[in-house]
C-alpha cells in the first residue's frame, strides 16, 4: 500500500476541505465563494508543509560521530523465562507476528527478516529523561513488513507490542501511518555494526527517528494494525501515554 498525498491529508485531519471544495463547482464565484476558495488554497498549502514537515528525514550523522557506548534505559533484560530461553538460544526461534486489519496476518522470522533489504542509519536518540545518544541502526524498513501483510482500509495506527513487562503491563507503543512508511522507519536487528544487545531491545526494536525515545519500542515481538488506539489498554496508545500522561505524538 502507498501512503498517497489524500491519505495522509486524510490522517492528519485536514483532507476534508479541499474534497469539499471540489465538488462546489455548481457554485458561482460570488465574492464570498472566491473568499472560501482563497482559504481553502491556504488550508491545502498549510496542509502540504505540515505533510512536508512529518515526512523530512531526521538528521544523519557520520561513523565519526558515534557515542562512545548507546547506553540502554527502560527494560534492560525483559524478565519472563520465555524470553530467557529465545535469548539462551541466540533468537533462532523468535518470530515477529504482523496481525490486527492485514489482508494476510503472517510472522516473520529473523532469518526472513534478515534477507529482506537492509537499511542503515546513524541517528540521534533523545530521552525525555535528558540524555541523548547517537547511533548506527541496521534493519529492515517497516514498510516492507507491512506491505507484505497488506494493510486494509481503515487502518491508521500501527501498535507495536513488546516482550517486556514494564511494571504491571507489557511495554507497547504506536505510530500513525506517516510514520510507519517513513523511510527511516525500521524494525532494527543492529545497532553499530553487530546484532542488537539485549539492554537495546533484541532481536527486533522500532527506530521512528523523528520521535522520541519511548517511542522507539524494544523486544517487539507482535506489530497490530488498528482503526483506533481505543482497544489498546488505556487508549492513549503507549505505555507511558497510559500510564504517565506523555504524549503519544512525540515528534519533532
Ligand atoms: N519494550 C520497551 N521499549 C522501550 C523501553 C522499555 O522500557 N521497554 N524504554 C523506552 C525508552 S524511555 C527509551 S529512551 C528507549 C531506550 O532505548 P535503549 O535502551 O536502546 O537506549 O527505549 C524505549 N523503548
Ligand atoms: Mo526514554
Amino acid at each position: 500500500m502507498i501512503v498517497d498525498r489524500r491519505r495522509l491529508l486524510g490522517a492528519i485531519g485536514i483532507g476534508g476541505s479541499g474534497l469539499l471544495l471540489a465538488g462546489c463547482d455548481r457554485l458561482n464565484r460570488s465574492a464570498s465563494f472566491q473568499s472560501l476558495l482563497d482559504q481553502g488554497e491556504k488550508l491545502t498549502m498549510r496542509a502540504q508543509r505540515i505533510v512536508t514537515r512529518r515526512d523530512a528525514l531526521a538528521p544523519e550523522f557520520t561513523g565519526a560521530d558515534l557515542s562512545p557506548i548507546f547506553r540502554a534505559n527502560g527494560t534492560r533484560m525483559p524478565s519472563s523465562p520465555a524470553y530467557a530461553a529465545h535469548a539462551a538460544n541466540r533468537f533462532a526461534d523468535w518470530r515477529v507476528r504482523v496481525d490486527g486489519l492485514v489482508q494476510r496476518p503472517q510472522s516473520f522470522s529473523l532469518a526472513e527478516i534478515g534477507q529482506m533489504p537492509i537499511r542503515t542509519q546513524i541517528t540521534r536518540h533523545d530521552c525525555v529523561e535528558g540524555w541523548s545518544a547517537i547511533g548506527k541502526w541496521h534493519g529492515v524498513p517497516l514498510k516492507l513488513l507491512l506491505d507484505q501483510a497488506g494493510l486494509r482500509d481503515g487502518t491508521r495506527y500501527i501498535v507495536f507490542h513488546c516482550a517486556d513487562d514494564y511494571g504491571p503491563v507489557r511495554y507497547y507503543e504506536s505510530i500513525d501511518l506517516i510514520d510507519a512508511f517513513h523511510p527511516q522507519t525500521i524494525l532494527a536487528w543492529g545497532l553499530n555494526d553487530r546484532l542488537l544487545p539485549v539492554q537495546n531491545g533484541a532481536p527486533l526494536r522500532l527506530r521512528v527517528e523523528r520521535q522520541l525515545g519511548y517511542k522507539h519500542a524494544k523486544y517487539v515481538e507482535r506489530i497490530e494494525a488498528v482503526s483506533t488506539l481505543a482497544g489498546i489498554n488505556g487508549g492513549k496508545g503507549g505505555y507511558w501515554e497510559d500510564g504517565s500522561n506523555y504524549e503519544w505524538y512525540a515528534g519533532a
